[in-house]
């Protein structure tokens, strides 16, 4: 990939897309183009084509994608597969249309089965029935792998995957319905903080175990994969770093400094017992996160809730 390359990223307001351009930015790559969703509906396949034609990125990030934690997942089954197989397959079929040098796909670590052997290796992909809770965004995720492999197998288009874990930082959202656990225990535990409440719910029984990655850490990591990955599987990206929830609710409340209890309210679904991810293939190829979860869940309170306090 050249510095005067022509780079799409597509989601670039999203926490993932802003990731990636403040990366590519910060290592001299100059010409990103970037459209908003009002701008350019990724839903709408003459929109996409359009686009496509008229701009003839050289490379694409494909970082658009409707998200949420496991209640949004839950909640909003149908919106989740739909808006996901629209924006990718117009994407990703425009990129082809129009000659784009390399496309990387970007999905989930929840494309695994509920009950993978751990750590997941890649090779578990579809052998397995997967956690109810985003079955719908993980059979999108797992489509986009699939559509990627057959442009690959069909056309020849050197288009790849990467499976992040789960991730938080800059640009995440805070929403107490619709986001993931980091941020919704950071904002819970800063409110409890302020109003000095009692106690801060917690959902499920705490014992679910997740990986953590900052997004800086999945910027680089998805630049490094952009510049020397060209194969067909999809390529895990974590940090190796796993905590149980409950463990992460004590480590954000001392971070945090709330001295309140916390409640564990079991009549919320637990989700996936266990999703930590086998990133050997990565790091086989030399490269390794370098934000460690405490420094990160540090820095990321500190930018949202602690720099508006003069
Ligand atoms: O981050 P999260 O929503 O997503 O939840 P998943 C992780 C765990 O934290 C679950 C618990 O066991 C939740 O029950 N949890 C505890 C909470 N308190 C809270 C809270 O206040 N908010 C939230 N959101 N969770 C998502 C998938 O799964 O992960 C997506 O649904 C995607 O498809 C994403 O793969 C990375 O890790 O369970």
């Amino acid at each position: 990939m050249q510095k005067d390359s022509k780079i799409y990223v597509a989601g670039h307001r999203g926490m993932v897309g802003s990731a990636i351009c403040r990366k590519l930015k910060s290592e001299g790559y100059d010409h990103i183009i970037t459209r908003t969703s009002s701008e350019l509906d990724l839903t709408q396949q003459e929109s996409v084509s359009g686009f496509f034609q008229q701009e003839k990125p050289d490379y694409v990030f494909l970082a658009a994608a409707k998200v949420g934690g496991i209640h949004a997942n839950n909640a909003y089954r149908g919106e989740f597969i739909y808006k996901n197989l629209m924006i990718q397959s117009n994407v990703i079929h425009s990129a082809y249309e129009s000659g784009v040098k390399k496309l990387q796909f970007l999905g989930s670590s929840c494309i695994y089965p509920k009950f993978a052997e751990q750590p997941i290796r890649e090779d578990s992909l579809l052998s397995g029935k997967l956690e109810p809770t985003n079955q719908p965004y993980a059979i999108a995720k797992i489509a986009g792998i699939e559509m990627c492999n057959a442009y690959r197998a069909q056309y020849g288009s050197n288009f790849i995957s990467v499976m992040p874990t789960n991730l938080y930082g800059p640009n995440d959202n805070y929403d107490l319905k619709t986001s993931h656990v980091l941020p919704a225990l950071i904002r819970k535990f800063h409110e409890a903080m302020i109003t000095e409440a009692e106690e801060v719910i917690v959902w499920g029984d705490g014992s679910p175990l997740r990986e953590f990655m900052h997004v800086d850490d999945l910027a680089d990591a998805c630049l490094f994969a952009m510049k020397s990955y060209n194969e067909p599987t999809h390529l895990n990206i974590g940090s190796n770093e796993e905590i149980s929830i409950g463990d992460l609710a004590r480590l954000i409340k001392e971070i945090v400094g709330y001295k309140g209890r916390i409640t564990f309210d079991t009549s919320y679904p637990n989700g996936t017992p266990r999703k930590l991810m086998d990133s050997q293939r990565l790091t086989k190829m030399g490269w390794k996160p370098s934000i460690s979860l405490t420094d990160g869940i540090k820095e990321v309170y500190k930018e949202k809730f602690l720099s508006q306090v003069v």
